[in-house]
């Protein structure tokens, strides 16, 4: 079988410490144009889906005071598709999972305002019935992320410790205390900082975190979750976007709300019929 080539080509070094720490910084992914491009027509979608909530930061719940989360962008604007449906930032999630083809599993806005709070330590993949398939998120921010406005910290090699107790970041009820988890052995979260245009990589399992906003700004980020193409479903517990595909347990990981991102597509996924429930905030 022949693969097209990889838009952006990843050295086997970095492929190396993304597989030995579970995380990797790529830097100048997206061009100056793309970014503007991309954050503006993020923040017309944000901007668009919240208008009618005035309330301030401190009148949130505690899950709310960690970020504006907007959901599954790419089905509800055609402006913001290109950049969830990315063939570059595709490539570099085949090639960091190292499998032939990646799906979209989610894409979301994880807006944190001025004066939002941290974001709890946390695995992502313990949230989701799809057993350890392999799966990578690309945080991509639109300004440069300091660790005084929300930069995220990543347990260097914590993902190798498979799936340890869900924690509740929602704090509807007291939160795992995961940073504490015997496997991770005091192992300290290391702090990122980025640079416009650059993406920070983790896998499923990553122990993460990031910093409350203590600046006059908001924090503005866009994620992409990708997801092995033969995943399964491996457990029957609701979760929307496998739901709405009618997938059962054993089932191949299917349907037009989760396209195929690498090899891409001949031309941009279409808008999924069903557009229902799943783009407000959920567990990420
Ligand atoms: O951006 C944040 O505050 C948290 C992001 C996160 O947990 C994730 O992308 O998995």
């Amino acid at each position: 079988m022949t693969h097209p080539a990889f838009p952006i080509e990843l050295s086997p070094e970095l492929i190396h410490t993304y597989v030995q720490d579970g995380f990797v910084k790529t830097e100048n992914v997206l061009s100056d144009a793309e970014l503007r491009n991309y954050s503006d027509a993020v923040d017309r979608e944000v901007a668009a889906r919240t208008a009618s909530d005035t309330r301030s930061v401190a009148e949130k719940t505690t899950y709310e005071q960690s970020f504006i989360q907007c959901m599954r962008l790419w089905e509800t604007s055609p402006d913001v598709r290109p950049l969830s449906c990315h063939a570059g930032l595709a490539g570099i999630a085949a090639q960091l999972l190292g499998v032939d083809s990646v799906r979209l599993w989610q894409d979301q806005a994880l807006y944190k305002e001025a004066g939002g709070r941290e974001t709890t330590p946390h695995q992502d993949e313990t949230f989701w019935p799809i057993g350890s398939a392999p799966l990578v998120s690309a945080w991509i921010p639109f300004d440069a992320v300091t660790v005084g406005n929300g930069a995220m910290a990543y347990v260097p090699g914590s993902h190798l410790a498979g799936a340890l107790t869900p924690v509740d970041i929602t704090h509807r009820s007291e939160p795992y205390d995961i940073l504490r988890d015997p496997s991770l052995a005091n192992r300290n979260p290391v702090w990122v900082e980025l640079d416009p245009g650059a993406v920070v990589w983790h896998h499923g399992f990553t122990v993460h975190q990031a910093a409350a906003n203590l600046s006059n700004s908001t924090r503005r980020v866009f994620t992409v979750v990708y997801i092995a193409s033969d995943a399964t479903r491996t457990k029957s517990w609701p979760c929307y976007p496998l739901d709405r595909e009618g997938l059962a347990v054993g089932e191949r990981l299917d349907g037009e709300g989760m396209p195929v991102l690498w090899p891409p597509p001949a031309s941009l996924p279409d808008t999924p019929a069903t557009i229902g429930e799943g783009t407000g905030p959920q567990m990420q």
